[in-house]
């Protein structure tokens, strides 16, 4: 038996205990669904249609609502009808009755799963009145995991579909377990593989165990998606190409659709990454993305199945890569199916710890943009690192890209509210994995967690989702609540410091991403892999000079374009991002460039070794096994972050040829070391 076979088995075995009676042990598989079974279950009211959706919510409430009868009723009422088909009404009070109200099943299934968190966050006392529709319409996780079993970018372990594995009952508990978590906290799809498909995604062996997923996951009202190959005609379908103007190839994907419906009644749609880094598109025939998207939903409209067209586009070029998407989807504006969504990453280059918003957000006015976020911290340190993302996810939420006057937010241009849109939807790259506690780190279960309320309501505030999740997952106690959700609302903007302060940008090592080589250049490799190439450190100064004539920053719409431009109006957090700055520079506090970022990268290594005083505290609040399993993470974080200190300074220093002015502590590291081994031989992660 493989490892993960017998964790999996653990695991499920674990599940099935804790809800039978209490345990002690907290190995953090349970993440934030930890409340106890009542003893002696309340009444639920409702009318049994035998709808499976219904009856989950009614088997929540029986066994983990304290208070009085819960009412569930489907109604049109007018009050009803104005949330969405998703929404609800809460009314009531705990101790004489709450009734929940939705036009649909999975309303009240989000309904419950709202009274629930209310009651384990302490807020059920009074009377209630709660009522919600999503901000999105799809809110949908994208699973980069592979047919043998390897996720990419992923570091919780192997795939959670277990795809080499039967899908007996040990799995199909686990797939259970899995969508009861994303419908705990408002999702409404997956994307089960990597956009980096393989064509055999849509042979007929994995179609049946995809059905046996969405058979899974469609009572929690969780729709199955695919990433498709765009050559799967050519390579799985013998044809002699995949263009999209063929007349052959569109009847084989119309076929291909056809077959996927019969077997998965409401399968959603299909996410595409095409010409993009190394993939096949429908440039490859001279075609368009449009042509190519269009081919896709042409197919799927039938059924109501949407495409999601990834603009994750660049090429080895001399164009800036954070240019090349506008370039590549602007001139097609206007020119895609209804059921068509172009979705975005938050910034133009690739998940860096900060970068500006996507200039694509509300520069293509005629297309519904659904934003891609990641949740797996592929540049954030990984599984290692505790790095709450709510507060880099509310930051480009909020960016106001000024495309109708001030106050244009990301978030109103994408959720149809600033302009209406036919479509909406968000997406975020899953960190799920067949580890115990799913995502590595007890602490990334907390950007799951955040994604799936976000997706909900991006109006809710990074503290909000912070202050739910700690208390739910860990303890209602306030100095721990207090204690930790500081912690965690600092944590994004820390390993900015450590890692990449003032706009800097994507100096990781190239094939990892996770510690940092700003020097390497491997010869013959594609420049705009190279930290180099996003760098530009010399003699002079470093940074991007984006604020050129005909540069990035023209990208973005007045005065943001004006603002950044300029060297001394453009916000520090971006100040490399958009110029070439010379050592010397003054910054607002006075200091020269080269001293500021000397700072920063102390102030981070200085504000880990604060989180793990912290947390070391926090010991009396968390049972054993994950408050070392935290310590434990957070030494390596630590470790990391003097590397990441000495790793930039000692290579910066080469060319800024300065001292670093502060005497707190030395280099612990030696640069020619660094060079020569890709991490720290003293830190294993
Ligand atoms: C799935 C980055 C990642 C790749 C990822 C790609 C993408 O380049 O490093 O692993 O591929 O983004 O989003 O398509």
């Amino acid at each position: 038996m493989k490892s993960s076979r017998i964790k999996l088995t653990l695991t499920v075995i674990f599940f099935a205990l804790f809800t039978s009676f209490k345990i002690s042990a907290e190995d953090g598989s349970r993440l934030w669904l930890r409340a106890d079974t009542v003893i002696t279950p309340s009444e639920v009211i409702y009318r049994d249609t035998g709808d499976e959706t219904l009856l989950l919510a009614v088997e929540e409430l029986r066994r983990y609502w304290k208070g009085h009868a819960v009412r569930l009723v489907i109604s049109d009422a007018r009050d009803i009808r104005a949330l969405t088909s998703e929404g609800f009404l809460i009314e009531g009070d705990s101790r004489s009755g709450v009734t929940i109200t939705s036009s649909t099943e999975a309303g009240l299934l989000y309904g419950t799963h709202h009274l629930l968190r209310l009651q384990v966050t302490g807020e059920t006392g009074g009377s209630i009145t709660v009522k919600e529709s999503p901000k999105y319409a799809l809110r949908i996780l994208n699973h980069w995991d592979n047919q043998d079993d390897s996720v990419e970018r992923g570091y919780a372990g192997s795939s959670i579909w277990q795809w080499q594995s039967e899908q007996d009952s040990t799995v199909i508990a686990l797939y259970r377990n899995y969508a009861r978590a994303n419908a705990s906290i408002g999702l409404n799809g997956t994307v089960l593989n990597n956009v980096n498909a393989s064509p055999l995604i849509l042979s007929a062996p994995i179609l049946k165990k995809v059905k046996t997923i969405a058979d899974v996951l469609r009572p929690y009202h969780i729709k199955v998606y695919l990433s498709v190959n765009f050559d799967s005609p050519a390579a799985l379908g013998g044809l002699p190409s995949s263009d999209p103007l063929s007349k052959d190839v569109r009847q084989w994907w119309k076929g291909k659709v056809k077959e996927l419906y019969t077997v998965i009644p409401d399968f959603g749609g299909f996410l595409v990454k095409a010409n993009s880094e190394g993939l096949p598109g429908p440039q490859d025939f001279g075609r368009t993305h449009a042509d190519g998207a269009n081919m896709l939903a042409e197919a799927l409209a039938p059924f109501g199945g949407i495409v999601m067209w990834r603009a994750f586009v660049y090429n080895p070029s001399d164009e800036d890569r954070a240019k090349q998407a506008v370039l590549e989807f602007l001139p097609l504006d206007g020119q895609f199916s209804p059921n068509v969504l172009i979705q975005v990453k938050n910034g133009p280059v690739d998940f860096q710890p900060r970068e500006p918003f996507s200039p694509l957000f509300g520069l293509m006015k005629e297309t519904p943009l659904m934003p891609e976020l990641q949740i797996t911290q592929e540049y954030l340190g990984q599984s290692n690192h505790l790095v709450y993302l709510a507060t880099m996810w509310k930051e480009f939420f909020e960016s106001d890209t000024y495309v109708k006057g001030e106050g244009s937010s990301v978030a109103e241009i994408t959720d149809g509210s600033l302009v209406p849109q036919k479509l909406t939807g968000i997406a975020g790259v899953a960190n799920t994995g067949m580890d115990v506690n799913w995502c590595g780190h007890h602490f990334a279960q907390a950007n799951w967690y955040a994604f799936g309320r976000l997706a909900w309501n991006h109006s809710l505030t990074a503290e909000e989702v912070a202050d739910e999740w700690i208390k739910q997952t860990f303890s209602n106690e306030p100095d721990f609540v207090a204690q930790v959700s500081t912690l965690m609302l600092e944590s994004r903007e820390t390993a900015v410091r450590y890692m990449m302060p003032l706009g800097l940008h994507h100096i990781f090592a190239w094939e990892h991403h996770y510690g940092p080589e700003p020097w390497t250049d491997i010869p013959g490799a594609r420049t705009d892999w190279m930290p180099s190439y996003y760098h530009r450190a010399d003699a002079e100064g470093i940074g991007f000079d984006r604020s050129i004539s005909g540069g990035a920053v023209e990208q973005y719409a007045t005065p943001l374009c004006e603002k950044w431009k300029d060297l001394a109006t453009c916000p520090e957090k971006f100040l490399l991002w958009f110029h070439h700055v010379p050592w010397d520079y003054r910054t607002k506090s006075g200091k020269i460039l080269w001293d500021e970022l000397c700072y920063h990268y102390d102030e981070g290594v200085q504000e880990v070794r604060e989180y793990q005083r912290t947390w070391d505290k926090m010991e009396p609040y968390v049972d054993a096994e994950r408050f070392r399993h935290v310590q434990a993470k957070l030494k390596i974080q630590s470790h990391d972050a003097v590397w990441w200190k000495d790793a930039c300074l000692l290579y910066f220093q080469t060319f800024s040829r300065r001292i670093i002015p502060y005497e707190i502590e030395r280099p612990i590291y030696d640069l020619d070391e660094l060079i020569e081994n890709s991490r720290p031989k003293t830190v294993k992660p």
